[in-house]
């Protein structure tokens, strides 16, 4: 071997090495995924990818993706050897309480991960997003002479990531929109925990991704790092589509009892084992963590290049600054997640003397009116945008041929629109939102539980949010999605009463930058209310307030979220008939409600009145915190009907008789 080689050698088996002894003292952990996958991460990260280490954010970075992220090791290990902020120390607290080194490769805790993996499938729809971003910044800023935007998706997937079905749904749509910016390695090792994967996956995948229309090609022999090296520059020359490499490997190659076998996963190799396996690769059994200084000094001079690769585009955007000051001042601003000035001014006001409006149709009406004032605000639907109207209708599409399209077609594929809006979302400058059903908001669960974790802001359009949608029957009736989707932490979840709560409602999302927005709208059309009579709509930023009070001190509250809301206030007028009072409390938001200080939210409900009746077209699970154990709720118990919408909410009790008799029935007891 020549000098040379030898060092690339020894630096795979370091990564091989090293995450044997982080799994081994942590007592947990998967072993045998970075020993196979080590030569695939080293010729990305010593040939191709340009990164900083001292600059994780930098906007012109590759963009690398774990997506069988219980590998996590092969990414640490990189991360050090190449001079990020990770220390040798950090790899021996490998899944310890308060490391950077978690079990499973996440956002913002360590410098260097630009997505959170773990749930295969995710990290590799996630690719997608960033890719359709980097097409998107590329089309916006990019000038001749200025290729501020040119960077790569490199992703290392597994058996695990091939099997899920999310993984389909992106890599037909990356295929269809001609996504030639994306590499991806296939770590095709024919082991997944069960065995070989032969007992559950025998489909040919090459064959599968050529239908896709990606550029495939298969590496024999994975510790082959001249072909590796070969088959990304091959990728990398097919702009057009996307590039899936399928790279024939052995899981925890070194290991003489447990390459090739499953038990390499999920458990530490055995110190027996670890002892045999750096004798295999040279390396002394006694001793741990070894980085020779040839290996570390190799490794840091490719992640200094990377600094003054980074320096030199820094150089770049001064000249690009001085020649296009608007477009520059315009990427600086979004790159810091500022919002442009006046925007908020372009919210429409809706008059009470408008005809009913669904919040559906209020929403796009919003949308429209703000779009134009916002340009990172990008998304679509899934074969949805008419009936969740949330098309931008002065902009266009986002397709294989004009990548500053603004609205984006994600096909009936719900699951991997909600995966992609992730990487949109981690791409600053771009503010994405994606629209369905409320009820198909369950095929998007992983990635809205994801979005969540990493504090990251998509905005999940929901409209039909009831049995108010009416005919489509059950199976299109949200029931328990409400509840389902507060009940994740970050979620914030809004359910505007009128038009003009969905003005706010839209407002606050968009400033919202700390964790995804759920925004649930009706079908059937609602009035819009009152701001003279009723408080502003503005409240909406706390999540609850009072819309209509009582002249006299109110006998009991009743709460109402979205369309509720007015049948509540109907309730309100027909009680005062009868010499009752109640306070009527409009509540979009709860997790917008438990921000406010404890004053407010006495204001709002005092703890003396207890007698308080909750109005919501779903679950009752959860209200009893806000109606108190003296009060009650006015919900779904069971699942819908197929029928008109005013028969529904007749027979599921949601009319103003059935209100005013529940109040009464509280007064009484
Ligand atoms: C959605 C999801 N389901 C299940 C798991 C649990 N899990 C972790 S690793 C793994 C097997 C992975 O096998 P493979 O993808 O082939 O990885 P490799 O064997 O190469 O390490 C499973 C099922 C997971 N992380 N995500």
């Amino acid at each position: 071997m020549e000098k040379n080689e030898e060092l690339e050698q020894a630096a795979v088996n370091t990564i091989r090495v090293l995450s044997v002894d982080a799994v081994q003292k942590a007592n947990s952990g998967h072993p045998g995924m970075p020993m196979g996958a080590a030569p695939m991460g080293h010729v990305l990260w010593s040939k191709f990818m340009r990164y900083n280490p001292k600059n994780p954010h930098w906007a012109n970075r590759d963009r690398f993706i774990l997506s069988a992220g219980h590998g996590c090791l092969l990414q640490y290990c990189l991360l050090y050897l190449t001079g990020y902020d990770v220390t040798l120390d950090d790899l021996k607290n490998f899944r310890q309480l308060n490391s950077k080194t978690a079990g499973h490769p996440e956002y913002d805790l360590i410098d260097g991960v630009d997505v959170t993996t773990g749930p295969l499938g995710q990290g590799f729809a996630n690719g997608v997003g960033f890719a359709i971003a980097q097409k998107h910044l590329a089309g916006k800023y990019n000038k001749p002479g200025f290729d501020l935007f040119n960077y790569h998706v490199y992703v290392i997937c597994s058996d695990g990531d091939m099997m899920e079905g999310v993984t389909s749904e992106a890599a037909s749509l990356a295929g269809h929109l001609e996504l030639g910016n994306m590499i991806y390695l296939y770590d095709d090792n024919h082991i997944s925990i069960e065995g070989d994967t032969d007992i559950a996956f025998n489909e040919d995948v090459a064959k599968r991704f050529e239908a896709y229309n990606w550029h495939v090609q298969v590496v024999e022999d994975g510790n082959d790092l001249s072909a590796i090296e070969i088959a990304i520059r091959n990728a990398k020359t097919e702009t057009q589509r996307p590039s899936l490499i399928k790279v024939r490997t052995q899981i925890a190659y070194g290991s003489p009892n447990k390459a090739n076998k499953a038990s390499s996963h999920g458990s530490p190799l055995g110190e027996d084992e670890v002892k045999l396996v750096k004798q295999f690769f040279g390396f002394d059994p006694e001793q741990y963590f070894q980085v020779t200084d040839e290996v570390l000094n190799y490794y840091r001079a490719i992640g200094e290049k990377g600094t003054q690769v980074n320096a030199d585009w820094d150089k770049m955007f001064d000249e690009y600054r001085k020649e296009y000051p608007e477009l520059a001042g315009g990427f600086e601003q979004a790159f810091s997640d500022q919002l442009p000035d006046g925007w908020a001014n372009k919210l429409p006001l809706f008059d009470a003397s408008e005809p009913k409006m669904a919040t559906r149709q209020a929403s796009g009406k919003v949308l429209n009116a703000i779009a134009p004032s916002l340009p990172g605000l990008m998304g679509g639907a899934a074969d949805l945008a008419p009936s969740t109207d949330t098309n931008l209708k002065a902009f266009e599409s986002f397709t294989s041929e004009n990548r500053n399209g603004r609205n984006f077609h994600f096909g009936i594929r719900e699951h991997a629109m909600g995966s992609a809006l992730l990487g949109m979302a981690l791409t600053k400058g771009i503010i994405p939102y994606g629209a369905t059903f409320l009820i198909f908001s369950e095929y998007m669960r992983p990635p809205i539980r994801l979005a969540a974790i990493m504090k990251i802001r998509p905005i999940f359009v929901y409209t039909h949010d009831s049995i108010g949608l009416g005919e489509d029957g059950t199976t299109h009736q949200p029931v328990e999605q409400l509840i389902s989707l507060r009940s994740i932490p970050n979620v914030m979840v809004i359910r505007p009463a009128d038009a003009n709560e969905t003005s706010h409602a839209w407002r606050v999302a968009i400033q919202h930058t700390t964790g995804p927005v759920v925004l649930v709208f009706t079908r059937q059309g609602l009035p819009v209310l009152d701001q003279q009579k009723y408080a502003k709509a503005g409240n909406l930023e706390k999540g609850a307030y009072i819309l209509s009070d009582s002249k006299e001190r109110p006998q009991l509250i009743l709460i109402g979220t979205g369309s509720e809301v007015n049948l509540v206030l109907q309730a309100q007028a027909k009680l005062l008939e009868d010499g009752i009072h109640a306070r009527v409390v409009s509540m979009p938001s709860w997790e917008l409600f438990e921000k406010q200080g404890e004053d407010y939210k006495a204001e709002v409900f005092p703890p003396e009145i207890r007698k308080r009746l909750a109005v919501e077209a779903g679950s009752p699970l959860g209200w009893h915190k806000y109606v108190t154990d003296e009060g009650d709720v006015v919900a779904m118990t069971t699942f819908g009907e197929s029928a008109p919408a005013e028969d529904l909410y007749k027979v599921f009790g949601f009319t103003t008789e059935n209100v005013v008799q529940k109040a009464k029935a509280l007064l009484a007891r």
